[in-house]
Order: structure tokens, then C-alpha cells, then sequence
């Protein structure tokens, strides 16, 4: 902002002087009469006027300004057409599936049904004959909804054929990050917590020494006995030195992807056999490459298939398609980091609920399995 003092004449001169300087929307702030010096050494005086004027900040937007505007303006006008046309897209899709459910002959809540239970990647004959027994229910006028029809299926099939050992050994092996060592440290502290029976921990995870250490310093801060492996030959004595009567020797073994797994645990299980062997799978990775690993472990022979990481998906058809198609027992759930509450035990209605929980399903499929 610039404000100028004149010193003129009259007022018609002084505007004439703002206007030329301070361009043509400039303001007079003030104007009053007054004298200026005249003649030599400015002795004399004569009348005169002051005025005062200011010339206004430019408020005109600069071409950049300008510029940006604009494509703020048309990115808000996108988005908002786009969203028109997502919403446009939904309804068609809803009313295609409609009409084909018509046209098929097929009751419209199933179509929804199937569209839902595709986006949990199954694998494909475990699809058919889920839908298969859901459609033929449906036809028989069973009222249940279609959720709670595939949640009796699928809990029927995973029915547990015997508990989780209480005592012994239990070896924890799986691929490379599928949360072993996040387990058992959080079941070790769940076990303590709750006071479920005497527990120690052992890390045989002879590749890495950060998992060794994180396991000892969590024993050592639940008060267990826990030892490290440090060379794979001494594996039987490191369970000596933990063994207790009707404890619980939970044994974290290395990473082994497939095409690893005998080079990798063939030394440490050569030393001693398990009560039980866990295969920890990370639930996040798609059904093909859970049942890839899975039966890459079978060399091993495990009892027990545990997941992690279910809370980085919504797609959980992995977990039904490895349990189903092997007939093995599930072990464990975790779902996060916390401990040790991200972490449960199996039941076949907390497996066959997996989909639907986070889904919009219906309130009255969330009751009959509550
Ligand atoms: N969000 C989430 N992250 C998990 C879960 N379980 C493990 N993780 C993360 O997955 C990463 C690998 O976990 P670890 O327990 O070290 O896996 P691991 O199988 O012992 O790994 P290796 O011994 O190297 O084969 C870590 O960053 C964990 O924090 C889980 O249930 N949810
Ligand atoms: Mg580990």
C-alpha cells in the first residue's frame, strides 16, 4: 500500500496529480488547507492545499494465482463428475445384477452372496461347493440367510478333532516373516498373564541373532526360563536347560521359504521330535501361495496350521482353502501387534466368521454365530 502527500493548488489540480501518479484507483484520504513558501529564500508564503491520497494494494490476482485457480476449480468439478459416475456404476451394477438374477431365475440375495464371497479369494471348488450348498438350502426354503448358511458349512468342516497340547514341545516353522517369532512371544506372554501353566521359550533361529534377542529379553521380562540357540548341533541341549515339569517349550525355528525348508530344519529336527509342529502362515498372501507353502512344509509334517496378519486383509478364503483342503487343525489367530491380545485360539465358528465380520453382512448372520 502506498500513501502519498501534494501539496497543490486547488483540488481539481491535486486530483488530476493523484491520478496520474497513483493511477486511476487511487483514494483521497484527506485534503486541508495550508500555505507553501514563495518567492526568494521561500520568505513569502501563499495558499495552497494538502492532500493526502493512497493508492490500493493490487487485489487483481497475479497470472500464477490465476492459474492455480483454475485448477482447483476443474479438479473439484472431476472429482465431483467422478463420483457421479462411480455412483452411476454402482447403481448399473446393481441393477445388471438384478436383471440377471431375473433372467437366471436366481434369487438376488444369493447373486450379492456370491459377489461377496468371490472377493475372499476361495479357492475355486471350495467356491462351488459352498455356494452349491448355499443355493441348494435356499431352494429347499430355509430361511437362514446366506451367511449364516456358509458360516454352519465351513464350521462344520473345521470341527476340531483334538485341543492344543498343554505340555511338551511345540516347533513354530513357517516361510520367512510369517510372524513366528511375533507369536510365540505373544502367546508366551498371554500364557504368563493369564497364569494358563508353566511356559518357556526357546529361540532356534539360528539365522538371525535380532529374533534371539528379542526372544530372550521378552523371557527374561516374563520371568521364564529361556535359552538360545546359537549353532543348530545344540538345539536338545538348549531344551534341557528349559525343560520343566508340565511346562510348555514353545521353539522358534528359522524362516524357510519353500524349496528351503529340509536344507534349512533338517539339522534341528534331526536332534529331537516335537509334540507338535505349528506351520505359521501369513494370512495377507494370496490362497495360491499359502497352499504353495503349505505344501512345501508337509515335508516337516505339521499338526497345526496358525495365521497371522489377519488384520492386512479382507480376504480370507486362504485360511478356509489351506484348513479344508489339508484336513489340518488350526492353532492360533493374531491380528496385530498388541500383546497379547491380537492373539486367539481357534474355534470353528471364530474361523468360519473370518469373512463376514468386517463386512456389512447382515445383522441376523452376526447374532447366530454371536
Ligand atoms: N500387522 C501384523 N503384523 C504382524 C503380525 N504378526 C507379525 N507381524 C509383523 O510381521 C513381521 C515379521 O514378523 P516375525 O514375527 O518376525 O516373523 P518371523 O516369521 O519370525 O520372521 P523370520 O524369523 O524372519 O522368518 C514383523 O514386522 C511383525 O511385526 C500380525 O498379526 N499383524
Ligand atoms: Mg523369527
Amino acid at each position: 500500500m502506498v500513501i502519498k502527500r501534494y501539496l497543490v493548488n486547488d483540488l481539481s489540480e491535486g486530483v488530476q496529480r493523484i491520478k496520474q501518479d497513483l493511477g486511476p484507483k487511487a483514494l483521497v484520504l484527506s485534503a486541508r488547507k495550508t500555505t507553501r513558501p514563495n518567492g526568494r529564500f521561500g520568505l513569502l508564503k501563499r495558499p495552497a492545499i494538502e492532500v493526502t491520497a493512497m493508492q490500493p494494494e493490487n487485489t487483481e490476482p497475479s497470472s500464477d494465482q490465476k492459474l492455480s485457480n483454475t485448477i482447483l476449480q476443474n479438479k473439484k468439478a472431476i472429482r465431483s463428475a467422478l463420483e457421479k459416475v462411480r455412483y452411476l456404476e454402482n447403481m448399473a451394477s446393481g441393477l445388471f445384477d438384478l436383471a440377471k438374477a431375473a433372467q437366471l431365475g436366481i434369487n438376488p440375495e444369493l447373486l450379492k452372496f456370491r459377489n461377496r464371497l468371490e472377493k475372499q479369494d476361495l479357492d475355486p471348488k471350495l467356491l462351488s461347493d459352498l455356494l452349491g450348498h448355499v443355493i441348494s438350502a435356499k431352494n429347499s426354503n430355509i430361511s437362514s440367510s446366506p451367511e449364516s448358511l456358509a458360516r454352519s458349512f465351513i464350521a462344520n468342516r473345521l470341527e476340531k478333532k483334538d485341543s492344543l497340547i498343554e505340555k511338551g514341545i511345540i516347533f513354530f516353522v513357517g516361510t520367512r516373516g510369517s510372524g513366528k517369532t511375533g507369536l510365540i512371544t505373544k502367546l508366551a506372554a498371554k500364557r504368563v498373564i493369564t497364569g494358563i501353566g508353566p511356559t518357556a521359550l526357546v529361540s532356534a533361529d539360528i539365522t538371525s541373532r535380532h529374533a534371539a534377542l528379542h526372544v530372550k529379553r521378552l523371557g527374561s521380562l516374563l520371568q521364564i526360563p529361556t535359552s538360545v540357540v546359537l549353532e543348530a548341533g545344540t538345539l536338545s541341549n538348549a531344551l534341557e536347560t528349559v525343560r520343566r515339569p508340565g511346562a510348555l517349550i514353545l521353539v522358534d525355528l528359522p524362516g524357510a521359504d519353500p524349496g528351503e525348508v529340509i536344507a534349512t530344519l533338517s539339522k534341528l529336527f534331526s536332534q529331537q521330535s516335537p509334540d507338535s509342529i505349528h506351520l505359521v502362515l501369513d494370512a495377507s498372501q494370496s490362497t495360491s501361495d499359502m497352499l504353495i507353502a503349505t505344501q512345501a512344509y508337509q515335508a516337516v509334517n505339521p499338526d497345526r496350521v496358525d495365521f497371522t496378519k489377519l488384520d492386512l486383509t479382507s480376504a480370507f478364503g486362504g485360511v478356509w482353502s489351506v484348513l479344508l483342503s489339508t484336513g489340518l487343525n488350526a492353532g492360533f489367530l493374531s491380528a496385530g501387534p498388541t500383546m497379547p491380545e491380537d492373539l486367539v485360539e481357534t474355534t470353528p465358528q471364530n474361523l468360519a466368521a473370518l469373512p463376514f465380520e468386517s463386512a456389512e453382512g447382515d445383522d441376523d448372520s452376526q447374532r447366530e454365530t454371536a
